[in-house]
């Protein structure tokens, strides 16, 4: 069982796409296990793309992530941070595949809706930033009999 942070961006709660993005979570059976509408400071923004920080279009990605409210999620789930990851599609809008995320709802390389970590040190690292360990509400789904074999 993984667990990764998962942002709902700026423009996902802009346009109204929060619902519409939980759903697709809460479908493939996908648990949410902390989550929360805040906004992003910029000291914030810079310790989540640290990786980013010196690089020329950081400074717009820092006005548009902490321009609105995000819903930060941590969702847990057998092989996660992979399948979220896919669930996303490329990091631009306009290169990720239909019935992706971003492939179905964006048209851009910044604005691409929704974040989730690429990998387990940045699953930990990311949500260590964003959530303490008393916000985290663990829970057996009582669907998991339906949902998967006991040995998966
Ligand atoms: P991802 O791992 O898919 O979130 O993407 P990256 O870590 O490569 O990029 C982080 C964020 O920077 C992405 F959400 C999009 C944004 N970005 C830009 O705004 N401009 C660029 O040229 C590259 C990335």
């Amino acid at each position: 069982m993984e667990r990764t942070l998962v942002l709902l961006k700026p423009d996902c709660v802009q346009r109204r796409l929060v619902g519409r993005i939980i759903a697709r979570f809460e479908d493939k059976s996908l648990n949410i296990v902390a989550m929360k509408l805040m906004n992003i400071t910029p000291e914030l923004s810079k310790q989540h793309y640290a990786e980013h920080v010196e690089k020329p279009f950081y400074p717009g990605l820092e006005k548009f992530i902490t321009g609105a409210p995000v819903v930060a999620m941590i969702v847990e789930g057998l092989e996660a941070i992979r399948v979220i990851r896919d669930m996303l599609g490329a990091t631009s809008g306009l290169k990720a595949a239909a019935g992706t995320i971003r492939g179905d709802y964006s048209g851009s390389r910044q604005m691409n809706l929704v974040h989730a970590s690429d990998g387990p040190d940045a699953a930990a690292r990311e949500i260590a930033l964003y959530f303490t360990d008393s916000e985290i509400c663990a829970y057996e789904p009582v669907a998991t009999p339906w949902l998967r074999a006991d040995d998966e």
